[in-house]
């Protein structure tokens, strides 16, 4: 750079830093510009990101780029409340909540981020003025799909409910460069696509490469003949790259910080092996470093073998931790105080050796004594579950820890002696019980149970729905229930009211504002006074209007997007979500051949034509989930070539389910199915959002839905099948044959299937399902409910028939679902478990 131009931006920076734009335009006049566009005009807002970020004429900017420019416009707009939150809370030196998640499924942010800094109308002015096809520019943006589900998306919702309460909050996660995979369908079975979601600069996302931490590893990878191979012994380290992005609050208040680990190598080269000419094995420190955050695991139960998960589990708490702590640090001296100023709440087990690490610090770091530590590190940790399936309970073999983190295995097994021998002083001589308590589950294999290390090193255990946190307590963890008692409670799930309802949902939205004004948004129990709506004649239409826009809207989108046709005037009913046996796709999928076998015996039944939606991923693993799937497409193809149902049924799978895709049918939808086997289903999260969005369920009592029926009154839901007590108490005589034999429909159903009615061209490719179904026992119990199942949705369908009395319900259902908000959920946490308050941005 020539002297002449230092000296010109030396003497520019003063007032580049006060913003005098005319002392900018004097100064890009030295350098042959013209005046500086669009600073202090409304074209400011956006079009001076394309000019400046992409050097291209507005003109010509393609809709990728016009997303880019909006994104960074709105981003400016946050930039300085992003500021003022952070210096607000180390100001005030605030309590905060830290929450640690493998997965935070955030879907799209350009349009929520608009909503929440309640910029609607600026933006609509912006694009009405130079005619934006809005719709067509958010849709540049690919969803965030960095979880597999309701877990995932649980702590999004979290996220929200946190910065729009005001709670000095930060999620901390990884940066996966691959989200959940895309799936396509393809002859009817799924397929698995990368989802390279990063592939154009994400506008959200601020690398803070100063902050990097360093991850030590007591061993080391390298990479020989192709594959990577595990060095014992010789340390190394990885370094985790802190990727920030906003979490706006509604109301644009408090601007909370969601942190993604990218995985990187050391800042060095091994000039040792260049040396000697292993060039390859010189990179190979930064190939590995770097594919450790490459991929989100899939939520699969089956697969084995997960190394890399185990080292991703590891890094996401080791660099969340040395994050927290070095902030802790900048403001506190005592060590004592950690409980009082940091919360970390740990996001089912997948963080969970967060108890083994926080312990480390504390000892080896701070060298505090044990005791100390102990306590210190309970009183900071609290557990989620979301799961009682046995084989979803995270084991990890000891082996792995003796090589990656023996100082944690170490400190695992000293937690455990303690444990031990305080169950051996109050339960003597109760040997199975050591057992079943212990942290180490003895076998072939040593592995450590990573929910009771949990439970153990923290001071709060909740489940996600009063049944699971019961089943939880009395059944699944049964004894260090009984041994903590105290530490048990439950905290129902919630979904963000912002993006479910008001986002997702303007038309049903701007009726209930209409009606009942908009605090709603930001108190969900608002809505009981829709209540008495129900009995008024013209909100009954205008809602049920609303309804049908919605239908509308996504018929038009699915046929332009699949060239699927669908007819808005028939009931849409929707199963949507992961594809897992105890989810029951298949109980769906048999009560549709059901009604198709009546139909085709009985051309003339009446009966509300139905479209079934259908939509979800399944593990790539899981065969039977893929069956499924496979099973559901030749449904749909088989119901759509046989004239005699045409009309009045049709099958679709929507391939690709995503929160984007929620986002347009949940609001488009009447009727939800929730019908897990009793048991299985720890709460649902769909449920909530059917049901804000007007759609009735048919349900099982299972899961949060026995809350909402709670809530709602039984009347006003289609509940069927098995409680949880029958299950159980079923489960050592039942028999799916029983019903094959006795009861006609079922059978009728099944042989159909049998006969390759639906797999004409592919023959015996559904027999797997007769193993399941029948042969096998039937375990997550089909048969034993789709009698009831039927009847269920027969009631519901003559209610539809009478729109009023449909309309009543539904209305009902809206007004009832304001417990189901995450900021009710987030006020319970907040004051039981976490023992903070808002800290207002000033
Ligand atoms: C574990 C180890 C290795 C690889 C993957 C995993 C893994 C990943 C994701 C295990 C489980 C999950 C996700 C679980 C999940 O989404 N559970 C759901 O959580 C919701 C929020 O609480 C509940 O509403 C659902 O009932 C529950 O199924």
């Amino acid at each position: 750079m020539s002297n002449q131009r230092t000296t010109v931006l030396k003497s520019a920076t003063p007032d580049l830093l006060n913003k005098n734009s005319a002392s900018i335009s004097a100064l890009l006049q030295q350098y042959g510009c013209g005046p500086i566009p669009f600073v202090g005009t409304e074209n400011a807002f956006y079009e001076r990101h394309i000019v400046f970020d992409r050097a291209i004429d507005p003109k010509v900017a393609s809709a990728r780029e016009r997303f880019e420019a909006f994104s960074h416009s709105v981003r400016d707009i946050l930039a300085q409340r992003w500021v003022l939150t952070k210096a607000t809370y180390e100001r005030q030196n605030a309590k905060r909540i830290y929450y640690l998640s493998l997965e935070f499924l955030i879907g799209r942010s350009l349009a929520n981020n608009v909503s929440n800094l309640l910029l609607d109308p600026v933006v609509q002015h912006a694009v009405d003025a130079k005619r934006i096809d809005w719709l067509e520019l958010i849709d540049q943006e690919p969803d965030a799909g960095l979880g597999n589900g309701g877990l995932g998306r649980l702590a999004a919702c979290f996220l929200d409910s946190m910065a729009t309460m005001q709670l000095p909050a930060t999620g901390y996660g990884l940066r996966y460069e691959y989200g959940m995979f895309k799936q396509s369908i393809v002859n009817g079975w799924q397929q698995e696509n990368a989802d390279n979601w990063l592939r154009d600069t994400d506008p959200w996302e601020i690398a803070r490469p100063h902050e990097k931490v360093e991850v030590k590893l007591n061993c080391s990878f390298q990479l020989r003949g192709g594959s990577f191979q595990v060095v014992r012994g010789r340390p190394s380290s990885l370094i985790g790259i802190p990727f920030d992005r906003p979490v706006v609050g509604y109301g644009g208040k408090t601007i909370n910080t969601l942190r993604l680990w990218a995985a990187a190598a050391p800042d060095f080269f091994d000039f040792k092996e260049f040396g000697t000419g292993d060039f390859v094995g010189a990179l190979g420190e930064t190939l590995e470093a770097e594919s450790l955050t490459r991929v989100l695991y899939p939520d699969d139960s089956t697969t084995v073998g997960q190394g890399l998960r185990f080292v991703q589990e590891y890094f996401l708490v080791a660099c969340s931790l040395a994050d927290l702590v070095r902030r802790f640090q900048r403001h506190n001296t005592d060590w004592n105080e950690l409980p009082e100023k940091v919360a970390i709440q740990l996001n089912d087990t997948h963080p969970s050796m967060a108890v083994a690490e926080l312990l480390r610090i504390l000892l080896d770091d701070a060298h505090l004594g044990w005791d100390q530590a102990w306590e210190l590190a309970k009183k900071t940790l609290a557990y989620t579950n979301h799961t009682l399936l046995p084989e979803a309970l995270e084991k990890w073999p000891a082996a792995w820890f003796e090589i990656l983190l023996p100082r944690h295995l170490e400190i695992i097994y000293e937690i455990n002696r303690r444990l031990l021998d305080e169950v051996r002083l109050r339960f003597p001589g109760d040997d199975r019980r050591i057992e079943r308590v212990s942290l180490v589950e003895e076998g072939s294999q040593r592995k450590i149970r990573m929910a009771n290390l949990a439970i153990v090193g923290s001071h709060s255990t909740n489940g996600v729905a009063a049944v699971h946190s019961k089943l939880l307590r009395t059944s699944t963890v049964k004894d260090l229930a009984e041994i903590f008692p105290e530490r048990f409670s439950n905290k129902t799930n919630g979904v963000t009211p912002r993006r479910w309802l008001l986002q997702a949902n303007p038309a049903l939205s701007r009726e209930i504002t209409q009606a009942i004004g908009q605090r709603w948004i930001t108190d969900l129990s608002q809505l009981k006074e829709l209540g008495r709506f129900a009995e008024d004649r013209s909100f009954r239409e205008v809602f049920l209007a609303s309804k049908r826009e919605a239908k509308v809207q996504f018929a038009d989108w699915l046929k332009s997007t699949t060239g699927q046709i669908v007819d808005p005037d028939t009931v849409f009913d929707c199963h949507v979500k992961r594809i897992h046996e105890y989810k029951r796709q298949l109980l769906n999928a048999l009560r549709i051949i059901v009604v198709y076998n009546r139909l085709r015996s009985n051309p003339g039944l009446e009966m509300t034509p139905r479209t079934f939606f259908f939509a979800g991923k399944a593990a790539p693993a899981y065969r039977l989930a893929k069956l499924i799937i496979k099973f559901i497409n030749n449904l749909a193809e088989t119901i759509d070539s046989d004239a005699a149902v045409r009309g009045r049924l049709k099958v679709v799978f929507v391939p690709e389910y995503n929160v984007s895709l929620a986002e347009r049918l949940i609001p488009a939808s009447d009727v939800s199915n929730q019908i897990s086997t009793a048991g299985y289903e720890a709460s649902g999260t769909s449920n909530m959002k059917f049901m804000m969005n007007g759609a009735l369920t048919v349900g099982t009592r299972d899961g949060a839905t026995i809350e909402m029926a709670e809530e709602a009154g039984e009347e006003n839901l289609f509940l069927f099948g098995l409680t949880v007590e029958q299950v159980e108490n079923s489960r050592s005589w039942y028999s799916p044959y029983w019903h094959y034999e006795n009861e006609p429909e079922t059978r009728a159903a099944l042989d159909l299937i049998f006969s390759d009615h639906f797999s004409p061209n592919e023959p015996g490719v559904f027999a797997p399902l007769r193993d399941v179904l029948l042969t096998q026992g039937d375990h997550y119990m089909h048969l034993a409910d789709l009698t009831s199942y039927c009847r269920a949705h027969e009631e519901l369908g003559a209610l539809y028939a009478d729109r009023d009395a449909w309309a009543r319900k539904a209305i009902l259902n809206v007004a009832s679902s304001g417990k189901f908000s995450s900021d009710r959920t987030i006020a319970e946490y907040a004051s039981e478990i976490w023992k903070v308050e808002p800290c207002p941005i000033a």
